[in-house]
């Protein structure tokens, strides 16, 4: 019996990411309607499809539209001059003393308007957009207060809306100890609890709520009173968590159910135990490990020993990781952490996917879900892993649309 569908995409192995393993269709195609894929199999059994119309890509390889899953690309100036400070010889410390580090970029962040917050983010996105991203998570967290923070938040939520990809907005208030409470920080904690997280929940600014555990920033105690209020408002919860130093961050974000606990360079066996049971993703940012010569290897055969799913994503931020590139994530992850690249891919797609509560609609390639692939010229998948820098060409599709 014929079925009708508005697309057929054929002529490539589709590279389904199903269950997180390549779980390769070889000579296959994807038959779409409304955006969402309703068939995905051999090209041979798609003779069943009347399209009205086809694609027939001549080879290469299709995979899910890629994931970034943690990025703080939204904010103000750079700081490519502390990059060259510390490569002189000036220290971390000395920088901070001097103003420098995040406060920094607060200062040019709080200076800036919703708009050149926009253009700026806009420039960086390109970026990952010309590498197949079709999902995007997007944190404040340089504003550090109330006006500032939700002026980062609409930035976000409008850029997702002039922008052919998906962006997920995460308030990370949270962050860092604005200047104004360096002497009390949980002054800062009782804002975002008590004006700002309520105003964010109403007003649908973000959707989910992070946080930075760690001794340069907040505590566990403190997390949890964020975590405790996120959750009355409705609003999941993920975590920075074991980057630096092991303060349980991510047996707590595992707790409260969190979708993820990031970096996590120092969690131990009991924090992977925790997430295991909880089913938080554990998302590794080998751009920061790498920016900060970071020596200490997340526990990868912990993850893998307790089924702990792994994504993976740029952190691209002004200060531990400015990376404009999610597929140099892969290499990385692979040469540095020593992943597999079907790990990798699985990180950047299906579990990225996770780490954003979108599974359900993202993040490979199966009946019912959302219509965002990616068309490589391509042998393999560990070509992407492979190929260090380089403009890899690839014909990204949006929920059943070419994006130009
Ligand atoms: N961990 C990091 O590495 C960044 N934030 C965080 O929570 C640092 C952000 C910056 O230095 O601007
Ligand atoms: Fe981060």
């Amino acid at each position: 019996m014929t079925q009708y569908c508005d697309s057929l995409w054929v002529g490539a192995d589709i590279v389904t990411m199903r269950d997180g393993r390549y779980n390769t269709i070889e000579d296959g195609a994807i038959a779409v309607t409304e955006g969402r894929i309703i068939w995905c199999g051999p090209r041979s059994e798609s003779t069943a499809f009347q399209a009205q119309q086809t694609t027939d890509f001549g080879g290469g390889i299709i995979t899910p539209g890629l994931v970034d899953c943690h990025t703080h690309l939204v904010f103000g100036g750079d700081r490519s001059d502390e990059f060259e400070q510390r490569l002189n010889g000036v220290s971390y410390a000395e920088i901070a003393a001097n103003g420098g580090g995040i406060r920094a970029t607060v200062r040019a962040t709080r200076e800036a308007s919703q708009p050149l917050l926009e253009q700026k983010a806009r420039e960086r996105i390109q970026c990952l957009l010309a590498e197949g991203v079709t999902l995007l998570e997007i944190k404040s967290g340089y504003g550090l207060d109330e006006a500032s923070e939700l002026r980062m938040l609409r930035a976000i939520r409008a850029l997702g809306d002039s922008l052919p990809v998906t962006i997920k907005a995460t308030c990370l208030a949270a962050h860092a100890v604005p200047p104004e409470f360096t002497d009390n920080p949980d002054g800062w904690i009782e804002i975002i609890t008590d004006r700002l997280l309520p105003i964010v929940a109403s007003e649908k600014l973000a959707d989910a709520v992070d946080a930075f555990c760690e001794h340069l920033a907040f505590t566990p105690q403190q997390v949890a009173r964020v975590f405790e209020r996120a959750r009355e408002l409705g609003l999941p919860v993920k975590l920075h968590a074991e980057q630096l130093s092991a303060l349980g961050g991510s047996a707590l974000a595992a707790r409260y159910q969190a979708l993820s606990a990031d970096h996590l360079e120092y969690a131990t066996e009991a924090d992977v135990q925790a997430m295991a049971a909880s089913g938080t993703v554990a998302v590794l940012l080998p751009g920061a490990f790498y920016l900060l010569r970071e020596t200490q290897l997340p526990p990868l055969a912990l993850f893998r020993q307790y089924g702990v799913p792994i994504a993976l994503a740029s952190d691209a931020n002004p200060g531990t990781s400015p990376v404009l590139s999610l597929r140099l994530m892969l290499n990385m992850a692979c040469t540095l952490f020593r992943m597999t690249p079907e790990e990798a891919l699985a990180g950047i797609t299906l579990y990225g996917a996770r780490a954003l509560g979108e599974e359900q609609q993202r993040g490979s390639l199966e009946t019912g879900k959302i219509a965002d692939f990616v068309h490589w010229p391509l042998a393999r998948p560990a070509e992407l892993t492979y190929w260090l820098g380089g403009q890899l060409p690839c014909q990204t599709i949006v929920k059943g649309e070419r994006r130009s």
